[in-house]
């Protein structure tokens, strides 16, 4: 991509709306742009991080076997009904009437869609189990959206749901969607603590939350100290031994189960949710199946949710520094920037485009800053955006035939050949 073509509205001012750096960085960065309280446009660099986390999380639920549908966002009144939760859900449901009067609402999630799909086409044990999972928009009418995407009215959830014909089953699904979560959150450079957590207004009694810890987190943790020091399999052999976290609302000071000399106070940011609730949507919906010998059956499901665009502002308020946002390259916009320092300088112009050219060959995402501006600007918008490699060609281009590679986290600079340096991007980018 090149900058001088690309649209990429960045701010030089920080927005006096933003009151925390994950919102005043998106804005800044050109990533998003807000349409109406809690309710955001994504602009070009913000898609491409945002849509590079869609994949990764599709990726490893397709791994453990969940299958994508994609359901509308528009739902009947009538199927909430049905479950009973029209009139306990609130002023959060957005709630409207079509031409024909009928009364509608813009989904907040998708239990009841989903339950009236299954009803359909499932009636056999042998078609169990079976999760099913969506990457879709959800509108909550927040009473106080801010903070950005983090809380939004208009969000973008990834929401799984899973069927099973008894409780040992259920369990397991549980349990492999946990195992899950743990590793696609790993995998977009996050370490999530799974805490347990009240089921609210989904339902039933087996619940845990994905808390990302960031002192501008929303959410207060209750964890033992020896998280502090675990990897991902001791996190998965944590929760089997039942190694104790908590969110505020589950916290019992009075009977917590860690030693008082290693109980850790956190505030997180709530990055995913997973429930268990039995047969709370089947049995209301009237879902059954036919078991093995023709008794009827009703299936125990659970929900699975990640809270995808929030992911996006969590990921950079676990990664910044007072220059910008520092992308771990799995959700990294772009690989690389690169930067001509002399725009106009026939021989620098022609190595810049035949670098640009070769990364891009080579399969590099590149983002090429050809614009006619200040240096001081062009350093600045790369430190910013928080592309995870810089490379920039200069004077020392002509003289030494070298281009300099900084490294946005560490802030480590070197000069290579161009031969070393093409390597060296490779080997750290892991695409040799
Ligand atoms: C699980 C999937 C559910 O809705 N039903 C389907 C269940 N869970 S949840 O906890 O209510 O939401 C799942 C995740 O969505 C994110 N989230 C939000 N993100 C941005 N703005 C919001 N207003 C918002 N509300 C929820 C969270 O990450 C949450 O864990």
């Amino acid at each position: 991509m090149r900058l001088s073509r690309y649209f990429l509205p960045t701010l030089k001012e920080t927005p006096s709306e933003a009151q925390i750096a994950s919102h005043r960085l998106m804005l800044r960065a050109g990533m998003i742009n807000q349409t109406s309280a809690g309710i955001y446009s994504w602009l070009p660099l913000g898609l491409r991080v945002l849509q590079k986390i869609e994949t990764i999380i599709a990726e490893e639920q397709n791994r453990i076997g969940c299958h994508r549908v994609l359901m509308p966002t528009l739902q009947p009144a009538s199927l909430w009904r049905e479950s009973g939760r029209y009139d306990d859900y609130g002023k959060e449901m957005l709630r409207f009437r079509d031409r024909h009067d009928r009364e509608m609402l813009y989904g907040p999630t998708n239990e009841e869609v989903i339950t009236d799909i299954v009803r359909q086409y499932v009636k056999s044990y042998r078609s169990l189990p079976q999760t099913l999972y969506q990457i879709s928009w959800k509108f909550r009418d927040e009473i106080r959206p801010r903070f950005g995407v983090m809380r939004g009215r208009e969000f973008l959830m990834k929401d799984g749901y899973s069927f099973d014909i008894n409780y040992e089953g259920a369990k397991a699904s549980y349990e492999k969607i946990f195992e899950s979560y743990l590793v696609t959150f790993r995998r977009l450079g996050l370490t999530a603590i799974p805490v347990q957590a009240n089921s609210g207004a989904i339902g039933g009694n087996l619940s845990h939350e994905f808390q990302i810890v960031a002192p501008t987190g929303e959410s207060m943790i209750y964890y033992d100290a020896a998280y502090d020091t675990l990897g991902d399999q001791d996190m998965t052999l944590a929760r089997l031994q039942n190694l104790y976290a908590a969110a505020d609302e589950k916290h019992d000071p009075y009977n917590c189960p860690i030693p008082l000399e290693n109980v850790k106070t956190a505030r997180g940011i709530e990055v995913g949710h997973i429930f268990y609730f039995g047969t709370k949507y089947s049995k209301a919906m009237n879902l059954t199946v036919q078991g093995p010998h023709s008794e009827t059956i009703i299936p125990e499901m659970g929900s699975y949710g990640i809270g995808v665009s929030r992911l996006v502002g969590a990921i950079i308020e676990s990664s910044h520094d007072e220059d910008g946002i520092i992308w771990p390259t799995s959700v990294a916009p772009f690989h690389i920037g690169l930067i001509n320092t002399k725009i106009g300088d026939e021989r620098l112009d022609k190595i810049a485009e035949e670098l640009y050219q070769t990364f891009q060959k080579q399969g590099f995402d590149v983002l090429y800053d050809d614009r006619n501006e200040r240096i001081g600007v062009k350093f600045a918008d790369m430190d910013l955006m928080g592309l995870p490699w810089q490379v920039v060609v200069g004077n020392k281009t002509l003289d030494q035939k070298t281009l300099e590679i900084k490294n946005r986290k560490t802030g480590e600079r070197q000069d290579l050949s161009f031969e070393e340096g093409l390597r060296y991007l490779h080997h750290h980018l892991g695409t040799l």
